[in-house]
């Protein structure tokens, strides 16, 4: 504890001297956006509290060994009923889940979604489930959402249980991070309510205007709502009014929130929107003045002796230089969220192709780092387990290793460890829906599971001889001449990891990279693979040749412990075979064929005297399927017939029933013979 003071001391001569301000920017006809306005002797009212429930005996830079967990609070586990399916989830939810998390998954450490009063429609436990609470509009920075308390909560009640959560996490050894929404408040929040109407020294608050300017919102609309005859500016919906940074109360009461959850013991936190903070005349992203806030925040992390750590989300594709402009020059965030990686990861093996594979970046350096993910609560991407038809399952696993084994700091959304789908409901709140506890309770035995992959490349990740690579270590891609071959090298002054992977559905003979001279290391050993294949590295005059990859096979190779026996079978598994069926009868849809160990079956609604136009698709995306290669497309029903390797135009089958009715289509993918049953 260096330099925290408690401001209660000095709430009453705040109280005072702002009222005795007046900030009426929305009268002049041009709104300032040069100046500083407000109090500069301006201390919050709110009290902060002593320090409590502080992680102890954390080393600098902590963050970068840790595994976070993503945690939708309303989704994630009800203390009262269970599941969330009628209820709402709650702390006492996730502290009797921390077993699991810690344990069964292997995360160490966790990011709670927003948990303050904020404006909701519905206002009762039972129509919580029906509503898309996502709090990023608060309406009390001070005060707990009692939705999160267990049985009749209050807001006194729930932020019990919250710093319960809080020391239970300390107890594991685990950590805890909060989501901090710094650049709006709901329009119901009571500084908004006063500063529209231009009550207790709050009208400068907010980001007022005589008139409407010609600025958009991030979706391209009109940022300026009319309220007591004047403009306020929101970059987001008209119920999240932008902050006025411009003002130095807002600037210390803000900082004054961070304080008190840091005091009450929470271990960093990811803030949101990080992007949009201050705006100029020029611009309402990404600005000087908005890095300038954030530095200044940053200094209120490093008055704390227990290391705090801050990470952005400024939601920036394709674009480094910008993205890493949130470092700073290592004093303002300490992690950035990359929202290069996950896609990039992602789309190569959509693609079955490294295209993009400079996109593979690690840690810049020790006081820099990325955190990654494969999917959020936001229209980020789908959920991990929506790509089971596009990428099946293999890919699934290839997805979870490729975004684990990165010296990177891994953040998993809540079901994505499991592989769960997204819900039918539209837009973000179908990813946003309760955790699937049996089919994580299924996925715990069996180690051919996501889970069960998740917990492994963890521990992996987490052990003595590798967590400094994963944490410090470079990264650096080897050329190939195979499109659907993938290798990087993850190394540091002890270490040097080689991770190889087949991007391909298909099985690969013989994969090779440049720049890789075996013959000149001394030794290796395989950590990472199928154990029971020759997986052997040949060196071919400078080039490593590498042999028998199953299809969406990774290994990982130690060169600085040869002989090393610890091989981790994650690839010694057989992976259900998948066929989909696609034609008119459902609009070239994949829909897929069951499975009984030999044969592919599908059954479908026909009616009579229609051509139905059909074939078999392995994967589902087209890359291979089964049709016929000659003129002679037509079959009959209760005919075999017999289907090639036949991808592109001209390759369906045709067949035109009697009768209506439902149709079963069969396949044997080893024989390649089809067959239309009644
Ligand atoms: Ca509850
Ligand atoms: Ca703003």
């Amino acid at each position: 504890m260096k330099k925290i003071i408690t401001s209660a001391f000095f709430a009453a001569i705040a109280l005072f001297s702002s009222c005795q301000i007046r900030n009426d920017d929305y009268t002049e006809e041009k709104i300032d956006l040069t100046s500083l306005t407000g109090d500069e002797n301006y201390k919050s009212p709110v009290a902060l509290p002593e320090t409590e429930n502080q992680s102890e005996g954390l080393s600098e830079n902590w963050w970068r060994n840790s595994v976070f967990y993503h945690i939708w609070i309303k989704s994630f586990r009800d203390s009262d009923v269970g599941d969330c399916s009628k209820n709402c989830g709650d702390f006492k939810g996730i502290e009797e889940s921390l077993g699991y998390i810690q344990d069964d998954l292997g995360c160490d450490a966790i990011w709670l979604s927003p948990f303050w009063e904020c404006a909701y429609e519905g206002s009762t436990n039972e129509e919580s489930a029906k509503i898309n609470m996502h709090g990023y509009d608060v309406s009390d920075f001070y005060k707990v959402n009692a939705f999160f308390g267990s049985g009749n909560a209050t807001a006194e009640s729930a932020e019990e249980e919250l710093v319960s959560l809080i020391k239970a996490c300390h107890e594991r050894g685990m950590k805890i991070i909060f989501d901090f929404v710094p650049n709006h408040t709901s329009s119901s929040n009571g500084w908004f309510v006063d500063s529209a109407n231009g009550d207790n020294g709050k009208s400068g608050w907010y980001v007022w205007s005589k008139t409407a300017l010609d600025w958009k919102n991030t979706w391209g609309a009109s940022a300026w709502h009319k309220k007591n005859g004047k403009y306020y500016y929101a970059a987001f919906a008209d119920t999240q009014p932008d902050l006025n940074y411009r003002n130095r109360e807002v600037r210390e009461e803000m900082k004054n929130v961070v304080r008190y959850w840091l005091n009450k013991g929470f271990d960093g936190l990811r803030i949101d929107a990080a992007r949009y903070l201050v705006e100029t005349e020029k611009s309402r992203e990404d600005t000087d003045e908005t890095h300038e806030w954030f530095k200044e925040l940053r200094s209120v992390l490093d008055e704390y002796e227990s290391p705090k750590f801050m990470v952005s989300e400024a939601w920036i594709e394709g674009n480094r230089t910008k993205l890493d402009g949130y470092f700073g020059s290592g004093d303002e965030f300490n992690m950035v969220l990359d929202f290069d990686q996950g896609k990039a990861v992602l789309g190569e093996i959509a693609n079955q192709a490294a295209g993009d594979s400079p996109k593979i970046f690690g840690n810049p350096d020790e006081s820099k780092s990325y955190g990654t993910f494969l999917g959020n609560h936001d229209e980020y991407a789908d959920r991990l387990g929506d790509s089971e038809t596009s990428i099946g399952k293999t890919g699934i696993i290839l997805a979870t290793s490729l975004s684990l084994l990165r010296p990177t700091v891994p953040f998993i959304y809540y079901g994505n460890e499991i592989a769960q789908k997204s819900g039918t409901q539209d837009g973000d709140f179908r990813l946003r829906q309760p955790f699937d506890w049996t089919k994580a309770e299924t996925q715990k035995s069996g180690s051919d599971s996501v889970l069960s992959i998740n917990k492994t490349l963890i521990a992996l990740r987490k052990s003595a001889e590798y967590k400094d690579v994963f944490a410090n270590g470079k990264i650096s891609v080897l050329e190939s001449e195979n499109s659907g071959a993938l290798a990087y090298t993850i190394s540091d002054e002890s270490t040097e990891l080689l991770v190889v992977a087949n991007l391909a559905r298909k099985s690969a003979a013989e994969l090779s990279f440049s720049g890789f001279d075996v013959s000149e290391r001394g030794g290796y050993s395989l950590i990472v693979g199928n154990g029971d294949e020759n997986a052997d590295i040949e060196n071919d005059s400078g080039c490593a040749v590498l042999r028998n990859f199953s299809p969406h096979e990774i290994r990982v190779y130690d060169f600085s412990s040869a002989g090393r026996e610890n091989v981790l079978d994650i690839w010694d598994y057989d992976a259900e075979p998948t066929m989909y069926l696609r034609g008119t009868m459902n609009g070239w849809n994949a829909t897929k064929m069951d499975y009984d160990g030999s044969e592919f079956s599908a059954s479908a609604d026909l009616t009579a005297e229609l051509a139905y136009e059909f074939k078999f698709d392995e994967f589902g995306d087209w890359s291979h399927s089964f049709g016929t290669s000659g003129s002679s497309g037509t079959v009959n029903l209760n005919e075999p017939f017999t289907a090639d390797d036949a991808t592109g135009v001209g390759t369906n089958f045709s067949f035109t029933p009697e009768e209506s009715g439902a149709y079963v289509f069969a396949f044997n993918a080893a024989t390649k013979t089809a067959e239309i049953r009644r």
